[in-house]
């Protein structure tokens, strides 16, 4: 199991290390059976303390914050307590992008003609090397026959997305409960107060404002404002919805994960674009992407960013049952080097290299992952749900898949064996 890089010193200091795994976590996710008072119990304290308990749909969490002479017997005798379901590390997450695409310089003269994995006409150009006509998502043409659906809602599970942003103030999935509610009530009961814009489960406040850019990045792929300046988004008209998970540097934990998870299922988003990644197999993730899945939500996740096979060594989230596994392809039609692949666990691939779009504090910068080409594809399927409202997240699957346009350099990148195609997705052909 590969390491990831982790980019808070702050997560380190406190993560745990156990002989058992090679991840770095901090404390112990545990899922408590229904009813338990396994919360009370004395003989905790032996263990360690209890935090962030977190209720969802799909059962009640919590992190245990271990002593310091917690050991792999101590993990085993946790494990039979016949009051818990099962506990498991309490994994580190981070993002899902290339190192050193995020301090590009912001182009100031930013238009759509550089937006090559939109249109790619060879030259889009200048700035970037090798384009190739054609090697795109082929959206204009998709635009013709729509350019998305206000009804659509996409839960950006990130670093938070900067909801102030001339190009995205307007595709925020405002809660309008609580904006016409009072300050400090749950107005629209859905158990978190004033949450206007979104939620922030790093800090636990309403304010899921991105301070660190990469959220922001995607929401703009999905949905930069059509309005003449700057970048356009693969759908015109759209409802975001920002989840902050990550901190502002860009780091997470599975407990604040499936709690995003959770809110985004209450919040009823159609689609959750997930750009992140670490930590081995866990139940509780795999729990609430199911969750998601039985709601009927498509669940999207980059399949990573160390050039490696997939199916051979799994990434988390991607390779979880029901997600839609993306990998990256270049301007010039070819698999990023950086990216994942896998013809049997990574579906699909959209453009992550050299991806210009909007950025914290309302600016633009470019960016390369397959951090990029997730949100790209969640755009796809936003466009296909606004014309076929009714699909099931298989059906959104297989759809994307079977409709990619196949190309000889993208044959073992995913099972598509070619690039996400939205006219084709949205044409059936
Ligand atoms: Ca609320
Ligand atoms: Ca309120
Ligand atoms: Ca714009």
């Amino acid at each position: 199991m590969k390491l990831k890089l982790i980019v808070s010193s702050l997560v380190f200091s406190s993560a745990f290390f156990s002989t058992a795994y090679a991840t770095p976590f901090n404390g112990y996710i545990v899922k408590v059976k229904k009813g338990s008072n396994f919360f009370n119990q004395k003989s905790l304290s032996q263990f360690g303390s209890v935090s962030k308990v977190t209720n969802t749909s799909f059962g009640t969490f919590a992190r245990l914050e271990t002593n310091k002479g917690f050991t792999d017997k101590s993990f085993a005798l946790m494990a039979k307590n016949s009051e818990i379901e099962y506990i498991e590390p309490n994994y580190i997450i981070t993002l899902d992008k290339v190192a050193g695409g995020e301090e590009a310089p912001a182009p100031k003269d930013t238009n759509f003609k550089k937006q090559w994995g939109m249109k790619n006409d060879g030259k889009n150009g200048s700035i970037f090397s090798s384009g190739i006509a054609g090697e795109d998502i082929n959206v204009l043409r998709a635009w013709n026959i729509t350019k998305g659906n206000k009804a659509v809602k996409i839960a950006v599970i990130d670093t938070g997305v900067d909801y102030t942003h001339p190009e995205l103030k307007d595709q925020i999935m405002v809660n309008e409960a609580e904006l016409n509610g009072k300050p400090g009530v749950d107005d629209d009961g859905d158990g978190y107060i004033d949450d206007i814009y979104g939620y922030n489960f790093s800090a636990k406040t309403a304010d899921p404002q991105d301070g660190h850019g990469h959220g922001t990045h995607c929401a703009g792929v999905i949905g930069a404002s059509h309005n003449g300046a700057g970048v356009a988004g693969v759908m015109a008209n759209v409802s975001i919805l920002p989840i902050k998970f990550l901190s502002d540097e860009g780091s997470g934990e599975t407990i604040d994960a499936i709690a995003a998870i959770d809110y985004g299922i209450k919040r009823g988003v159609n689609v959750m674009s997930n750009s992140w990644g670490g930590g081995e197999e866990e139940q509780s993730l795999k729990d609430a992407i199911q969750a998601a899945t039985d709601a009927g939500i498509v669940f999207v996740a980059a399949a990573g960013n160390e050039s490696a096979n997939n199916d051979r060594t799994a990434s988390f989230p991607a390779n979880y049952p029901n997600v839609i596994s993306v990998g990256s392809f270049t301007s010039a039609g070819a698999k990023s080097s950086f990216s994942n692949y896998g013809v049997k666990s990574v579906h699909v691939t959209a453009p992550g290299s050299n991806i210009l779009s909007t950025y914290k504090r309302g600016g633009y910068t470019t960016m390369s992952g397959t951090s990029m080409a997730t949100p790209h594809v969640a755009g796809v399927i936003g466009l296909l749900l606004s014309q076929e409202p009714n699909l099931t997240p298989a059906q959104v699957k297989e759809r994307l898949i079977s409709t990619s346009t196949k190309t000889s350099k993208l044959q073992t990148a995913s099972l598509s064996g070619g690039r996400v195609d939205a006219f084709k997705a949205l044409s059936n052909n």
